[in-house]
């Protein structure tokens, strides 16, 4: 009787997820939510989404069957997950799965900002180490910093974990004061980055984060300042944080996210003290063969057992049936 049930595959899902829907379910694909490039037929059968890009509303509301969303990803700000939550259809993410992956990585970023490690390893490569000397030392490091966290979930404190091990001091904001996490409170990000000298963010992608990381922020981070982010582009003003590159308001940035991927702006390329990676966080086979299980594991619980394994907050009151 499941293999009568339609999952639709919207974007370029990972393969090991699409393997494992089809041992279930009749699965049909999508290069993009676009609800006009689906039959009638289709649009009717369509009881769930696995997505790798976006949903929004008007594709949610072209699809009268759907239940479930399941996003490969623990950001969902690409899915209209309030939307969803209004007419019933449940939403899943990938925690977990990727926290440690994506908190080495943002460690990775901190220390190539802090340290130039790409930029020596370039200057070994042009053979720069024997024509001209050792590579010169680097003005940053990561001794005697004190870290600010923005965004204290399951990521932000895998990183200050991490952090505390290289015997930094670590401060966080969050949208509250975390329970349980003794790391000092700052009741703004600006309070924080004034706080600090070195910020990491891991926010997500919402209305109320977007471009929080502004010439303000910067400013206060100041002159010795350090930015890593490995949480969404969404929430950095980039031509602000280009131009505190460009003019020495902050020291160096280590970016993993940009606002309109995979556009990255010239402001930002052309910022030698940015490390720039092609959001690789979770980019390990390893992490994404687990993310991959989690999508799959969400659509056969759904219809398995009528519950979804990791759903999103805007969606944990719905039931299936309901
Ligand atoms: C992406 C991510 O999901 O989990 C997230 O929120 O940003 C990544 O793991 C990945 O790039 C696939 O789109």
């Amino acid at each position: 009787e499941l293999q009568d049930v339609c999952v639709l595959v919207v974007g370029k899902l990972h393969e090991h997820a699409v393997e494992r829907l089809k041992e279930r379910f009749k699965v049909i694909s999508l290069p993009k939510a676009d609800a006009s490039a689906l039959s009638h037929e289709d649009a009717q059968s369509v009881r769930a989404i696995a997505a790798s890009g976006a949903v929004d509303a008007p594709f949610i509301d072209a699809l009268p069957n759907l239940e479930i969303i399941a996003n490969f990803g623990v950001g969902y700000d690409a899915v209209d997950a309030s939307h969803a939550g209004t007419k019933g259809v449940m939403v899943t993410n990938t925690p977990d799965v990727l926290t440690e992956e994506v908190a080495d990585t943002a460690i990775g970023l901190l220390i190539n900002a802090a340290r130039e490690l790409p930029k020596a390893e370039n200057y070994l490569r042009a053979g720069k180490w024997k024509s001209e000397g050792a590579y010169p030392l680097t003005r940053g490091s990561l001794r005697g910093r004190k870290v600010g966290i923005f965004g204290m979930g399951r990521i932000g404190l895998a990183i200050a974990r991490r952090v505390e091990a290289f015997g930094l001091p670590i401060s966080y904001y969050n949208r509250s004061r975390v329970e349980g996490v003794n790391y000092a409170y700052h009741g703004s990000l600006v309070e924080l980055a004034g706080a600090v000298d070195t910020l990491i963010s891991v926010a997500p992608g919402t209305p109320q984060t977007a471009k929080a990381v502004n010439a303000e922020v910067l400013q206060a981070l100041g002159s010795e300042g350090i930015f890593v982010n490995i949480g969404r582009g969404s929430t950095v003003d980039e031509e602000a944080l280009a131009q505190a590159l460009k003019s020495g308001t902050i020291m160096a940035a280590g970016l993993d996210v940009f606002a309109h991927e995979p556009d990255v702006p010239e402001a930002l390329l052309a910022c030698e003290n940015a490390c720039l990676l092609p959001h690789v966080g979770s980019a390990s086979q390893h992490t994404r063969k687990a993310m991959a299980d989690l999508v799959a594991q969400n659509v056969i619980s759904w219809f398995d057992k009528g519950e979804a394994v990791t759903p999103v907050s805007e969606t944990r009151h719905v039931t299936s049936g309901g």
